[in-house]
């Protein structure tokens, strides 16, 4: 497998640590977020026309969108399982990835960012106000679900990692860029601690990523 990724983008680095705790080797692509190239060309388009990252080539095809690709390798390669057995729990573990996957991640993208920053005249103070409100909302949210969920052990759910792990970390890392205080947020950040001891989310991290630049 193939995985078009860019060391910095939370979808990239959540889709790489999906496919490590499957065990899955994939090569890596790197494909340049901040270029003219990479993201823009006709030849990626024609693999993903939102032009965004990640894109999985498969020997079945391309997959694009990383819910829709965490959910394919969930479902194709089912060991370790990464999501609850019962219909009820994995609606809870869905939940908070939908927090970050649709309420923190798509108006804190890179594209939004640069549209308040460039179009709309915001100051780059202005820009991190406003991912940092996003964040607040969305890490909020989950610190109160899972600060008194009984389900929640070591990682969000239960003693192993699982889905919600995945996305939460990624948002970690984008509190920590925007430098949101964190203190509002304990339970998270001992979860983000627990997932930091795995090797599957250290592989993945952006530092480690062959086209990463500080
Ligand atoms: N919903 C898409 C979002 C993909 C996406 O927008 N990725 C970002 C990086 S995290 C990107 O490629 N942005 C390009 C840009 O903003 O110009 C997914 O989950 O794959």
């Amino acid at each position: 497998m193939k995985l078009y990724s860019f060391f910095a983008s939370g979808t990239s680095y959540r889709t790489r640590i999906a496919l490590n705790l499957k065990g899955l080797d994939y090569e890596l692509v790197p494909v340049n977020l901040r270029g003219d190239e990479g993201l823009k060309s006709a030849d990626y388009r024609a693999l993903n026309p939102m032009g965004a990252v990640p894109t999985l080539v498969t020997d079945k095809g391309v997959l694009t969108q990383s819910t829709a690709i965490i959910e394919w390798l969930e479902e194709t390669y089912p060991e370790p399982a990464l999501l609850p057995k019962n219909a009820e729990d994995r609606a809870w573990v869905r939940a908070l990835c939908s927090i970050v996957a649709c309420d923190i991640h798509p108006v804190n993208n890179r594209r939004i960012l640069q549209y308040l920053q460039n179009d709309l005249g915001c100051s780059p103070e202005q820009v991190d106000e406003w991912a940092r409100r996003w964040l607040k909302d969305g890490l909020g949210a989950m610190e109160q679900m899972l600060a008194s969920d009984p389900r929640r052990g070591v990682y969000c759910y239960g003693n192993s990692p699982g889905l919600a792990d995945v996305y939460l970390v990624t948002q970690l890392a984008g509190a920590k860029r925007f430098k949101l205080d964190m203190s509002p947020y304990p339970t998270l950040q001992a979860i983000g601690d627990a997932c930091a001891k795995l090797e599957a989310f250290q592989k993945a991290a952006p530092a480690k990523q062959p086209d990463f630049v500080a």
